[in-house]
């Protein structure tokens, strides 16, 4: 069984990720987890803390000679701006100076700070800050190693930042670069330039702005989850899995909403046999039938609301006096839908790596690749 937990703040000393069942032999390294975050940094809209944030990675275990060696990997990524968050921060006893006591509506703030019984919100909003899917991105990488092992190839993409929505053209595993290189992540040239613009209106209007991410799956074979139970179809798993994501409103697997809207003969995929064996005719499915993978590209989309920290605050209450307030103001990001992709993305692979070792098992990355030629030579006999 592969799991995997992350503990740390947002401004305390680092993030850590533990990891636990992967096989052995996979080849894991600072320098890769590094090239993933910084992945996670891109995009238009971010706040001037991905400027100065460095994310130092440090292997704390589960490695040796560059690769895994079976045993739980341990990864911290430093937060290096907690030299000035030291005091406010502290782990020693004390009390803050600045506690933070009028909540934004659509953050965790009240809700926590109801459940946790705290009148600062510092107690919620720093365990609740996206700064925690960095140690999510340390969790996904290390399943895309496993994922790569086995042909399989996940990718996001940005379809839309508020109502500018980008054309249906979707990016193949080659397209990953030229999607990354788009200061908004998106594959539609011609929409780019929107992007950009609503994301700048939206500062100037000190709002924030939301959007879509896509991410596809390429390569995942049939037989990657099951009907048999509720919790062991793929759609709930990665459902579940992309709506833990901070600010995620919405999950849809191919068509979805827009299926609903048509006859059930516009909304299946007609199936052919060929010399490639089973085909599809079209790819409304989203490359999952019954909680089963069917060989399709897998193809999902989340919606983003807009951030919850906006520099021209909305109208709240004082939880300790209880009259009108408007929220706090914390440092934030306008827009941070590119970044999400990326991290729909980790979640993406972690689901079908998890998924996949469930299916193969494998203490050695070796036995996994035989596990896996294996189902696919039966699924092309078959
Ligand atoms: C975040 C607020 C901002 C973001 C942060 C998430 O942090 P700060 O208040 O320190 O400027 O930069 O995102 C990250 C640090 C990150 O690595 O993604 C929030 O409130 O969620």
């Amino acid at each position: 069984m592969l799991r995997f937990l992350t503990a740390g703040e947002s401004h305390g000393p680092a993030l850590v990720t533990i990891v636990e069942g992967l096989p052995a032999g996979i080849e894991v390294g600072v320098a890769g987890i590094a090239a993933e975050l910084a992945r996670r940094r891109l995009g238009h809209g971010r706040g001037r803390r991905m400027d100065i944030e460095e994310d130092r990675v440090e292997i704390l275990g589960g490695v040796r000679f560059g690769k895994t060696l079976g045993s739980p990997v341990a990864v911290m990524v430093h937060n290096t701006e907690w030299p000035r968050w030291r005091s406010e921060m502290a782990v020693e006893p004390g009390a803050s100076e600045r506690p933070l006591r009028s909540p934004r509506p659509g953050h965790a703030d009240l809700p926590g700070m109801l459940k946790y019984d705290t009148r600062d919100a510092r107690d919620i909003l720093e365990r609740a800050s996206a700064r925690e899917t960095a140690a999510r991105t340390v969790a996904g990488h290390l399943a895309k190693q496993v994922l790569g092992e086995v042909g399989v190839t996940v990718i996001s993409h940005v379809v839309a930042i508020g109502d500018v929505a980008a054309r249906g053209v979707r990016p193949g595993p080659a397209d990953m670069a030229a999607v990354d290189a788009s200061p908004v992540r998106t594959f539609d040239g011609d929409a780019e330039a929107r992007m950009i613009a609503a994301i700048d209106a939206a500062h100037d209007a000190r709002d924030t702005v939301g959007g879509v991410v896509e991410v596809l799956a390429y390569g995942v074979p049939a037989g990657v989850g099951s009907h048999v139970q509720w919790d062991r179809r793929l759609d709930a798993a990665l459902a579940a899995a992309v709506m833990s994501i901070p600010a995620i409103k919405a999950v849809e697997f191919g068509d979805g909403w827009a299926g609903a809207a048509v006859l059930g003969s516009r909304a299946h995929d007609e199936i052919d046999f060929g010399p490639n064996g089973f085909t599809r005719r079209t790819q409304r499915s989203g490359g999952i039938e019954g909680g089963i993978s069917t060989g399709e590209t897998l193809r999902l989309r989340a919606a983003m609301k807009p951030l919850s920290t906006l520099m021209r605050p909305l109208a709240t209450v004082d939880v300790v006096t209880k009259e009108p307030a408007v929220a706090f103001r914390e440092r934030s990001d306008v827009c941070a839908v590119p970044a999400t992709g990326v991290v729909a993305e980790e979640m993406v692979a972690w689901v079908l790596a998890a998924e996949m070792m469930r299916l193969y098992g494998g203490d050695t990355i070796a036995a996994v690749r035989l596990a896996d030629a294996a189902h696919r030579s039966r699924l092309a006999a078959f």
